[in-house]
């Protein structure tokens, strides 16, 4: 009963915050597009990233649901330094301002699975904590390749390397595969329906709350003081390091 209640409640009043993180060149500009039914994201072959800071945008789906779609610069390129990933994520936070449902974490089957890739989910537990697992969803882009190929999602990730695998497993298999590239206005709304109802899960597995401030700040305050812990042990070691060794001085 309670469960339904939160999604009743979820899915009618709240709007839903969306935020795409990947490697530039991934298709999180050409995802957010398909999301939001327009092209109000800027999305470009360049391989120079086109989105240079996070930009919101908001689209109301037939269903009266009001959905938030968040885009963001490549904030795990290697070329970036990690005071402007902090930055950014801030700047996130803040544009959600009624917190985050889910994070779609933008690969493409076109595109190997790089270290960049690896990096980008563990900076994502540096960065917003533990928590934040449970709020990914992977989007893999280039469906329309795939068809071309005659394949599945399932026959790509069936070849793919052992990290890409680990890396779905440690977001609870939630994948899905989106074609940024059709004209098909059903497709669309299909994949965006798809989406969704992870969404919907994602929500419900999270008790229907989604990652806010609240919740970034304690991490951080907490990473703080572990840090600070972390600071006091090895001071205390040094010190006992120091003043044991005098204590055996003194002994002899
Ligand atoms: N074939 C194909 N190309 C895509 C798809 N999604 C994105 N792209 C292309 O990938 C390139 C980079 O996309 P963009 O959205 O700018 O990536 P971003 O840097 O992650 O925002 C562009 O040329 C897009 O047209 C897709 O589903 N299929
Ligand atoms: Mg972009």
């Amino acid at each position: 009963m309670g469960g339904y209640m939160i999604e009743d409640d979820w899915e009618n009043s709240s709007p839903i915050t969306l935020v795409l993180v990947g490697r530039t060149g991934n298709g999180k500009s050409a995802t957010g597009n398909s999301i939001v039914g327009s092209k109000k994201f800027e999305s470009k072959r360049s391989c120079s990233g086109v989105t240079t800071t996070s930009k919101l945008k908001t689209t109301v789906l037939a269903d009266g649901r009001v959905v938030n779609v968040i885009d963001t610069p490549g904030l795990f390129d290697s070329s970036i330094d990690f005071e402007f990933i902090g930055k950014e994520i801030v700047s996130c936070i803040d544009l959600a301002r009624d917190g985050i449902h889910a994070v779609l974490v933008v690969f493409s089957v076109c595109n190997r699975f790089s270290e960049e890739e690896k990096s980008a989910i563990s900076s994502l537990l540096t960065l917003f904590g533990r928590k934040i697992y449970d709020y990914i969803i992977v989007v893999f882009t280039g469906g329309d390749e795939l068809e071309e190929e005659g394949k599945t999602l399932e026959d790509f990730l069936c070849g793919c390397q052992e990290t890409l695998k680990e890396t779905l497993r440690l977001c609870g298999n939630r994948y899905l595969l989106f074609d940024n590239k059709t004209k098909d206005e059903t497709k669309r709304a299909i994949q965006v329906q798809n989406l969704l109802s992870i969404v919907n899960n994602v929500a419900l597995n999270n008790g229907g709350r989604p990652y806010t401030n609240e919740m970034y700040t304690e991490f951080k305050k907490c990473k703080r003081e572990s840090e600070e812990d972390e600071q006091d042990k090895q001071f205390k070691r040094i010190f006992e390091m120091v003043y044991g060794m005098q204590d055996s001085v003194t002994c002899f």
